[in-house]
């Protein structure tokens, strides 16, 4: 029998709190919003939630840029607010994880203020300070050639003690020197801070970001249109990062035997993965292995463009499925978070005559796969990406207007920008925290006030909670079901063997699996990635029974006809 863990069969549901529900007419969702939605949470199948940063923040990369960790955004409520929803949260036996962003914090957290204060400052080595390079035409260079995540340089000049710090995401986001001892130990009091409180875990934000090459070399020159270069070759999965979790976790997380999934981005080969997340290492419970949602970034740059392929999925869904059992790890399965578009426009179909089974068929996807499962809000009712009649000024979050504008830059005013805002209509940020589409009344529920934080999508009056909720043949229905299978056979699905389905191995539009239990149960999974009718001929699972199809049938000598971005599940009990 497998190792079993409540952490490894949790279905853990992403809330974005900005945009889940509005509770006191502001436009901007809160946590009494989200309290008052718990009943609805368990409902989904759902057995721990994960918030999006919370914290008291100036909200220039929504919350991702935290002033201070033991106080919470006002807008969205205060410390105590917090502690009802946990309580709330544990009265229905719902787990809760924080989002722990302590790569960098704001440029507006005391630390920060202390550190840029003067460079004699007892924090100053608490970020990275560095004297800027003199070019040779005697103008003031940054200290090496990093690009910002975000567009731009990595490093933001400070008058006041000129020199720069480095910032790999927004300039008001200044990196923490984890090197140093004083850092770790005043985050880790904020950890313990907030599991005191009762909180059961962590999403370790840009985790493998926190250890920089101590020299902080140049990087090499991989995008020659851009002044600045990825450096990720020298912060991501750096030299002291393991020892940095290991010490988290042992003067941490085995205190207050905690969950902990850290955000895995750039780092993607197996010897790397298993580093974090064998069982003998003793670091993390599982990662977001990042190429579930880069499938479709382009080479350079998200936003370029780059087109799904099934087989591209297929190759992750067998690398990941198939790695972990060799050194006993463990892995989130996921496909949407807040910082993409959402799978169902972008790997499947959202067009009106698909979007119903396209997202079923994801359904199916996610919820046998074997690992801890993740569901951002709204993909259980099927929310789509925002509707290509969107322009610029529709789109509110940084990374995306920022990547805009730079091509805009560079095009010249008034240039054709077409290609850029198709290309942001499905990968932008904002489509993975659009407001929650609860009713058909205006703004989908999501607000009683004047006007949301966000535009909501326009399709909200068909596409809502309460429209789906009592029907049989809804998504949310499907998702419930599916969820429900996912429990009842755990040990088929959380904890089942993967295995391609030879036949199927080289299909354009077919991805079909088995899942096998350690005592001898199997289901098959066949799922549909294309616009066209596919028949599936299922030689070798003749008679095996539909557990998700109604009425319920068996694999007979035709074999199993999919629809169009149709997914099926058969089994052999
Ligand atoms: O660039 C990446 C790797 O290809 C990203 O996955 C990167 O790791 C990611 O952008 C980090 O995201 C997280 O930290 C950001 C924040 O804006 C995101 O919302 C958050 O998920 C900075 O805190």
């Amino acid at each position: 029998p497998p190792s079993r863990a409540w952490w490894k069969e949790a279905v853990v549901y992403q809330i974005y709190p900005a945009s889940f529900l509005d509770s006191n007419g502001d436009g901007l969702g809160d946590l009494p919003g989200i309290i008052s939605k718990l009943d609805y949470i368990k409902s989904v199948g759902a057995s721990a939630v994960w918030l999006s940063p919370i914290f008291k923040s100036p909200q220039h990369d929504m919350g991702y840029d935290i002033a201070d960790y033991r106080d919470i955004h006002r807008p969205y409520g205060s410390v105590e607010d917090a502690e009802a929803l946990i309580r709330g949260c544990h009265e229905r036996g719902i787990k809760v994880l924080l989002d722990l962003v302590v790569n960098h914090t704001s440029n507006e957290h005391e630390w920060f203020r202390e550190s840029r204060a003067s460079k004699s400052s007892a924090k100053r080595d608490w970020y990275f300070w560095r004297d800027p390079k003199i070019g040779v035409d005697g103008t003031r260079k940054p200290p090496n050639n990093w690009a910002s995540i975000f567009g731009g340089s990595a490093w933001t000049w400070d008058e006041q003690t000129e020199q720069y710090y480095l910032s790999l995401f927004l300039p008001s986001q200044p990196d923490l020197n984890w090197a140093n001892e004083e850092v770790r130990n005043a985050t880790y009091a904020d950890m313990e801070f907030w599991l005191d409180k009762g909180a059961d875990g962590f999403r370790i934000d840009s985790m493998n970001l926190m250890s920089k090459h101590p020299d902080l070399p140049d990087a090499p020159v991989t995008n020659p249109k851009s002044e600045y270069q990825s450096g990720a070759l020298y912060f991501a999965s750096g030299p002291r990062m393991h020892e940095y979790i290991k010490e988290m976790r042992t003067k941490v997380f085995e205190k207050y035997n905690c969950m902990t999934v850290g955000e895995l981005g750039f780092t993607k080969d197996e010897d790397s993965v298993a580093q974090y997340v064998a069982k003998d290492r003793h670091e993390l419970n599982m990662l977001f292995t990042g190429d579930i949602v880069d499938m479709d970034f382009g080479p350079n740059h998200k936003y370029e463009h780059n087109p799904f392929h099934v087989s591209k999925l297929r190759a992750i869904t067998s690398l990941w499925q198939n790695a972990m059992p060799k050194f006993d790890g463990w892995n989130a399965v996921y496909m949407d978070n807040h910082d993409s578009g959402r799978s169902l426009s972008r790997y499947a179909s959202d067009l009106p005559q698909h979007r119903k089974t396209a997202a079923k068929m994801l359904a199916i996807y996610l919820g046998t796969l074997s690992g801890t499962l993740f569901l951002l809000q709204g993909q259980e009712i099927g929310m789509a990406n925002v509707p290509e009649s969107w322009g610029i000024d529709d789109y509110v979050d940084v990374e995306g207007r920022n990547y805009y504008q730079s091509v805009l830059e560079r095009r010249g005013a008034g240039a054709d920008m077409t290609d850029v805002l198709h290309e942001m209509r499905l990968k932008a940020r904002d489509n993975g925290r659009l407001p929650m589409q609860w009713t058909a009344e205006a703004y989908g529920g999501f607000t009683k006030g004047a006007k949301p934080w966000m535009r909501v999508n326009d399709d909200y009056k068909e596409w809502n909670v309460e429209a789906q909720d009592g029907d049989d043949d809804s998504v949310l229905s499907f998702w419930r079901r599916v969820l429900e299978l996912r429990q009842q056979d755990k040990d088929v699905f959380v904890y089942g063997k993967y295995s391609l389905v030879d036949e199927y191995k080289d299909s354009d539009s077919i991805l079909a699996y088995t899942m096998t239990s350690f005592d001898g149960k199997v289901a098959l999974v066949l799922l549909n990635f294309s616009d066209k009718e596919q028949k599936v001929d299922a030689l070798d699972f003749g008679g095996w029974r539909s557990l998700l199809r109604e009425p319920v049938s068996t694999i007979g000598e035709k074999g199993v006809l999919l629809r169009a971005y149709e997914g099926a599940l058969y089994c052999n009990w």
